[in-house]
């Protein structure tokens, strides 16, 4: 991306950093199917030991990673409780029961990304021939369609002992969790110490180019591993690209704390823009998500005037925009993001709505 363009679109767009670069030229590497590849080796052990897990696997994406812990969890016609606005429910192809059978159960996200949990035990199901068998809850921390926000500690920790007292497991979409464990000044250990897996990805917030690793006890790595087999996904000298993903998550965790500064000052000057609602308080990391409340302007032509400035960001459906701050974006950036904003707004006509909509 060129120097003058800020790229909000997500912490997906984040690229190697120097030292990450200079990991993979030098990195040791041999057949990762054969467990011999010495910097995967390195790069599990280190993430299962910081995730506070026996074990973890290296995949390829965060969408890999959801998809073999929910097949490693759940059988065909087993049923697994989620949130209406979780990642696996709204963006992954429905994946687990594509390929998987797994039948999922949505609960109504709650604005702070949390499942009412009096909601998820009355979703369990009872012994009856009719129901499929429920086997696991699935939550997401930090949560993407929620604006980033960060489950507490004493949430995660309630969430796994209701699997439990159920027979279930709990399953964490931790895409971003090193940001909620930053956000909340919690070890990413602690947030899962209840937790039966987890999956938490390299290329978001943390820079590296590809991959996720899925962490757990032995067991259920083992599966984790046969089910990565199947669906195509175990690599060969990986390490090449396990490097990147050692240095960011050696190097690239606290510095979160920077894009989370940078989202909440975006997130205070849409405030006081007119036309835009959002409330600072809710953003708690990288990601603002505000709504567009203009008498003509959509999302979408929102979207694509500031992109003329240089801004990119992303609707995500209704009145709603997503801008997520990262290793690439600086504070100067916001300033001259909420300064597109201005002007874009500004130059906006300002006609009433019946009027637009009557050609076309
Ligand atoms: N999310 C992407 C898009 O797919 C929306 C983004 O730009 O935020 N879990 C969560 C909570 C995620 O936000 C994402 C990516 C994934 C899983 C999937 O990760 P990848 O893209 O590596 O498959």
């Amino acid at each position: 991306m060129s120097s003058n363009v800020i790229d909000l679109r997500s912490d997906t767009v984040t690229k190697p950093t120097a030292a990450m670069l200079q990991a993979m030229v030098n990195a040791e590497v041999g057949d990762d199917v054969y467990g011999e590849d010495p910097t995967v080796n390195r790069l599990e052990a280190m993430t299962a030991e910081m995730l506070g897990m026996e074990a973890a696997v290296f995949v390829s994406s965060g969408t890999m990673g959801n998809l073999i812990s929910v097949l490693s969890h759940c059988g065909r016609g087993d049923e697994m409780i989620l949130g209406d606005q979780a990642h696996i429910f709204m963006y992954e192809q429905g994946g687990s029961a594509a390929l998987g059978g797994v039948h999922p159960r949505p609960v109504v996200n709650q604005a702070d990304g949390t499942l009412d949990l009096e909601q998820v035990e009355a979703a369990i199901r009872g012994e009856n021939e009719h129901f499929p068998i429920t086997r696991l809850i699935a939550v997401e921390n930090t949560h993407n369609r929620c604006g980033g926000r960060a489950l507490p500690l004493a949430y995660m920790d309630a969430a796994g002992d209701l699997a439990h007292q159920h027979g279930l497991a709990l399953h964490v979409d931790g895409a971003r969790l090193w940001n909620a464990a930053v956000a909340l000044n919690v070890s990413p250990a602690r947030l899962l110490k209840n937790a039966d897996s987890v999956s938490v990805c390299l290329s978001k917030g943390l820079a590296a180019p590809v991959g996720s690793v899925v962490a757990g006890n032995k067991e259920f790595i083992r599966k984790a591993r046969r089910m990565r087999k199947v669906v195509g996904g175990s690599m060969r000298q990986a390490g090449v690209i396990a490097a990147a993903g050692i240095v960011g998550i050696t190097e690239m965790v606290e510095r979160l704390a920077d894009d989370h500064a940078n989202a909440k000052q975006l997130a205070v000057g849409l405030a006081r823009l007119d036309g835009i609602s959002i409330v600072p308080a809710t953003v708690e990391t990288d990601i603002v998500i505000f709504e567009l409340d203009h008498p003509v302007l959509t999302p979408a032509q929102l979207s694509a005037s500031l992109r003329e400035q240089g801004v990119l960001l992303n609707p995500i459906g209704g009145k709603r925009l997503r801008a997520v701050t990262h290793y690439h974006v600086t504070t100067e950036d916001i300033q001259r993001t909420l300064a597109a904003f201005e002007r874009v707004l500004a130059d906006a006509p300002q006609g009433d709505v019946a009027k637009v909509h009557t050609y076309g």
